[in-house]
C-alpha cells in the first residue's frame, strides 16, 4: 500500500506550494521578537532564502510578497527571483498598520479613508503588473470590539462598494482572493469573519474574485474540510494559506498541530479536483518565531507533500463502495488505512530518483548555507508581523 503508483507520483511531481516572504523575517509575539542570525535584511535576501527551499525540495517555485513590507524595485526583484530559479507570486495588501485605519479601511465611515485604502489596493495591482503576479490577496483587520460600537450592516455595504472598485481595476488575467478570519485584531465582530461572508462578497463581484481559506482562521472544532469541499463545489476556492493552530492564529508549521486535519483537508482537495488545479493556489502563511526559518519552511512543504501522498493513497473505489452500502466501519477503515500509511520512505526514494536529496532537511543542514548567511548578514529585519 505504501508504494505510490505512477499516476500518484505524477500528481506529486506537479505539486507546488507558494512561500510567504514574511516567513523569512524575524517574527514573534506581542511579548518578544527574537532575532535569528542570518535573517534577511531586504526582500532580495528573503527571495534568496526562499529559493533554498525550492532547491532542496522542488516544491516551492513561487514567493508571495506583502506590500508595503516588500517595497522594492519590482523589475529588479522579479529578475533576481528568476535568477534564483523562482518567480514572484501572490501580492498581499496591508491595511492594518496605519493609524488612519483604526476604525476601518475599506469599511470606514469616512469616504476619504476608504479611498486611501482603495488606492493602496490599486498600488498593489500596479505591483502585480510589474511582478507578473496573478493574485491580489486581501485580508482585512476590520471590525469592532464592543456591541453597538459599529453599524455592522453599513460596513458590509461599504465593503462591497470598495471591493467593486478594486475588482474593476483587475486585469483580464488577474484575480482577487478575499481571506476571512473570525477574530483578531477585532474581538467582537470582524467584517469578513467566515467563508460565507467572503463568498457572499466575492460572488457579487464576478468570476475573478474568490475566497482564500487560511487554515488558522477558524474557531476550534470547525470542520475545515467541509468548507474546502463546499468552496470547491461552488468553484470559489481561490487559495489556501496553510499553517497550524493550537489556540488562536498561531501561524505554526502546517501539519504540526493536527496532521489528521491536514490529511482530511487534502483528501477533500483531491476529491474536489483542487490538487494541482491552477485555480487553487497552495500557499503557506506562517512565522518561525523560535526555529530557523529556512528549515522551518522546508519542513512545512514536506509536511504538505507527505500528507498529500497519504491522501492520494485513499482507495476511493473501495471507499465509495463502502459508503454506498452503508458500511460505516469499512468506509472509515479505508480512510484510516491511508492516513496511517507512512509515505516517507517511498517519497525519499522517489526524490533521489529525480536528482533531489532523499532527506531535504539533512541536505540543507549539510549545505553550509545557514552558517554562511549567519556570518554574512547582520541586523536582519522583522517580518512586519507579530511584533
Ligand atoms: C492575517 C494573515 C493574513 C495576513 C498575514 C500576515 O492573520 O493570515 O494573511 O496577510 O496574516
Ligand atoms: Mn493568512
Ligand atoms: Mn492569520
Amino acid at each position: 500500500m505504501n508504494t505510490l503508483t505512477p499516476d500518484q507520483l505524477t500528481a506529486l511531481e506537479r505539486q507546488s506550494i507558494e512561500l510567504p516572504s514574511w516567513a523569512f523575517g524575524n517574527s514573534g509575539t506581542r511579548f518578544k521578537v527574537y532575532g535569528t542570525p542570518g535573517t534577511p535584511r531586504d526582500p532580495f535576501e528573503k527571495i534568496a532564502d526562499a529559493a533554498q527551499v525550492h532547491k532542496h525540495t522542488a516544491l516551492a517555485p513561487t514567493v508571495a510578497l506583502h506590500i508595503p513590507w516588500d517595497m522594492s524595485d519590482f523589475g529588479d526583484l522579479r529578475k533576481h527571483a528568476e535568477d534564483h530559479g523562482v518567480t514572484l507570486g501572490t501580492i498581499n495588501s496591508n491595511t492594518f498598520q496605519d493609524d488612519d485605519y483604526k476604525f476601518g479601511a475599506l469599511t470606514h465611515e469616512d469616504a476619504a479613508i476608504r479611498q486611501k485604502a482603495i488606492d493602496h489596493h490599486f498600488e498593489c495591482i500596479d505591483v502585480m503588473d510589474a511582478t507578473g503576479s496573478r493574485d491580489l490577496k486581501i485580508w482585512l483587520a476590520e471590525g469592532s470590539n464592543y456591541p453597538g460600537q459599529a453599524d455592522m450592516r453599513g460596513r458590509q455595504d461599504r465593503l462591497n462598494d470598495s471591493l467593486q472598485k478594486i475588482y474593476a481595476r483587475l486585469g483580464d488575467d488577474q484575480r482577487m482572493v478575499l481571506e476571512y478570519k473570525f477574530f483578531e485584531p477585532s474581538f467582537y465582530h470582524t467584517d469578513v469573519p467566515d467563508w460565507g461572508t467572503s463568498y457572499a462578497q466575492v460572488a457579487s463581484l464576478g468570476d475573478k474574485a474568490l475566497v482564500c481559506l487560511d487554515t488558522g482562521h477558524h474557531a476550534p472544532g470547525t470542520n475545515i474540510e467541509f468548507i474546502v469541499m463546499q468552496l470547491l463545489r461552488l468553484g470559489k476556492l481561490g487559495s489556501f494559506d496553510f499553517n497550524s493552530r493550537f489556540y488562536a492564529d498561531d501561524d505554526l508549521i502546517v501539519g504540526a498541530a493536527d496532521p489528521f486535519q491536514l490529511f482530511r483537508i487534502l483528501f477533500e482537495v483531491i476529491r474536489g479536483d483542487g490538487l494541482n488545479n491552477p485555480d487553487v493556489t497552495f500557499m503557506l502563511d506562517q512565522c518561525h518565531n523560535v526555529e530557523d526559518k529556512i528549515p522551518g519552511q522546508i519542513r512545512s512543504v514536506l509536511n504538505v507533500q507527505e500528507m498529500t501522498a497519504r491522501a492520494l493513497l485513499v482507495d476511493r473505489d473501495a471507499l465509495a463502495a463502502a459508503q454506498r452500502s452503508g458500511d460505516v466501519l469499512a468506509a472509515n477503515a479505508v480512510f484510516m488505512d491511508a492516513f496511517y500509511t507512512d509515505a516517507r520512505p517511498a517519497l525519499a526514494q522517489w526524490r533521489e530518483s529525480r536528482g533531489l536529496p532523499a532527506d531535504p532537511m539533512a541536505a540543507y543542514a549539510a549545505s553550509g548555507y545557514q552558517q554562511k548567511i549567519a556570518a554574512d548578514r547582520v541586523g536582519g529585519v522583522q517580518a512586519g508581523w507579530g511584533a
